[in-house]
C-alpha cells in the first residue's frame, strides 16, 4: 500500500507540497492538471514540469487524477475518434513521466453530485452532504449552487466550460440509454488498453457518484456486477478500478468488503479512495470523518479486506470534512484529510503487525 494525497497544484490550491510532505507516510502525489479540458492532450512539458515540481518537494508523481473523458465518446458521436486519440496520445506522454495510474469516470455530465457542499456537524465541522430531497429536478438549479458555493476555485468535474453546455449536453444525452452507454464504454476500452499495456499505465475507473441514476442519466459503474462486467469487456490488470468506498457504500445494496475483497483478489483494484460516509436517511448521507465510530462504514474491515486480499496500489483520503476554521475546495482541506491518513495508517500498521504476529 502507498499513501498518497491528492493535490490540484499551486496555482488552484492554498495546501503546499511542504505541507503535504510532513504528513506521515505520504510519498505519493494525486496530480492533475485541471486546467487542460477535457478531449485535449496532455503536453509533455505540463507533465514534466509537474513531476519536477512534486520531486523538487520530496515526492513522487505516480497516480493522475482525473484524465477526464469528452462527453462525445460517452455519447458516442463521430467526433469521438479524433478524442480517443488524443487520449491515447495523453496516456503514452503520462507514461513517458513515470506514471502508473490514471484515474478516470464514465459518467455523463455531472463527474459527481451533493446537494450540500457546506453541511453543518454539531461539533461545528463543515462537509458534504447528499440529501435526496435537497436535489432539484431541474439540473441548472444545482450547478447554480455549486457555483455559489465555490466563487474562488474551480471543482473538479464542474469545470466552467462544460457546465456552460449543459443544456446541450442533456439533449445530446437522450438517445444514451444504459445500454448505449456501455456499447461507447468497450469501444473506448478497446481502443485504449492495448496502449496502456504497451506502456504500462494502468486505467483505474471510478465509480459513479452516487451509484444509481440522477437526472435521468444514466450510470454504468455502480456495483459488484457494473465492475464485473467491465473487467470482463477488456479482461487485462491495465484495465482496472479506483475503489471508492464512499462512493460505492452510497448505494446501501452494494456491500463495499465484499467488493474490495473479490476485485483485490482479482488483482483489479489499483488506487482506493478511502472515505467514510454516515447514513441520516435511507440513501441521504453526509461525508463523516474517516473513523469508522465516526460514520456508518467499518473502516477496519475496508482495510482489512484490502490487505487480506494482497492490495499492493495507491490509496488517498477521500475528501475531508473541514475542520479548524479552513476554508477551501469543498472535501479537499489539508487537516481532515491528514487525520484520516494518519488513522488509516493506524489500522494498516495494527493489521499488518496483527497477521505477522499470527504466523
Ligand atoms: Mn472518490
Amino acid at each position: 500500500m502507498e499513501m498518497t494525497f491528492r493535490w490540484y497544484g499551486a496555482k488552484e490550491e492554498k495546501i503546499t507540497l511542504e505541507e503535504i510532505r510532513q504528513i506521515p507516510q505520504v510519498k505519493g502525489i494525486v496530480g492533475t492538471l485541471m486546467d487542460i479540458p477535457a478531449g485535449e492532450v496532455w503536453p509533455k512539458a505540463r507533465i514534466k514540469a509537474l513531476k519536477e515540481e512534486i520531486e523538487k518537494a520530496g515526492m513522487t508523481l505516480k497516480v493522475i487524477e482525473s484524465v477526464n473523458i469528452h462527453d462525445d465518446i460517452k455519447i458516442g458521436k463521430p467526433s469521438r475518434d479524433k478524442y480517443i486519440e488524443n487520449y491515447i496520445e495523453t496516456i503514452k506522454n503520462l507514461a513517458e513521466f513515470g506514471i502508473e495510474v490514471i484515474c478516470y469516470n464514465f459518467m455523463p455530465v455531472f463527474d459527481w453530485v451533493k446537494s450540500d457542499l457546506d453541511y453543518h456537524l454539531p461539533d461545528g465541522s463543515r462537509t458534504l452532504a447528499y440529501i435526496a430531497k435537497d436535489i432539484p429536478a431541474d439540473p441548472n438549479e444545482i450547478i447554480q449552487k455549486v457555483e455559489n458555493s465555490s466563487n474562488d476555485f474551480a471543482l473538479p468535474g464542474w469545470e466552467p466550460e462544460r457546465l456552460a453546455k449543459v443544456k446541450e449536453l442533456f439533449e445530446e444525452y437522450k438517445g444514451v440509454d444504459e445500454q448505449k452507454l456501455r456499447e461507447n464504454y468497450e469501444y473506448f476500452l478497446k481502443a485504449i488498453i492495448p496502449t496502456c499495456e504497451a506502456v504500462g499505465v494502468k486505467m483505474a475507473v471510478h465509480p459513479d457518484d452516487p451509484p444509481y441514476s440522477i437526472f435521468g442519466l444514466p450510470r454504468i459503474v455502480k456495483n459488484r456486477d457494473d465492475l464485473d462486467w467491465l473487467c470482463n469487456i477488456v479482461d487485462s490488470p491495465y484495465n482496472g478500478i479506483t475503489l471508492c468506498t464512499g462512493s460505492i457504500a452510497e448505494d446501501p445494496a452494494n456491500n463495499v468488503y465484499d467488493i474490495l475483497a473479490e476485485f483485490c483478489k482479482r488483482g483489479r483494484i489499483h488506487f482506493v479512495h478511502a472515505r467514510n460516509i454516515k447514513f441520516i436517511g435511507e440513501k441521504d448521507f453526509y461525508e463523516a470523518g474517516h473513523e469508522s465510530s465516526d460514520g456508518s462504514l467499518d473502516m477496519y474491515r475496508i482495510m482489512k479486506a484490502m490487505y487480506d486480499n494482497g492490495f499492493d496500489g495507491f490509496i488517498r483520503p477521500d475528501h475531508g470534512r473541514m475542520i479548524w476554521d479552513e476554508t477551501g475546495r469543498p472535501g479537499y482541506g489539508l487537516y481532515d484529510r491528514a487525520l484520516g491518513i494518519a488513522y488509516l495508517n493506524g489500522l494498516w500498521e495494527a493489521i499488518d503487525k496483527d497477521a505477522k504476529t499470527q504466523k
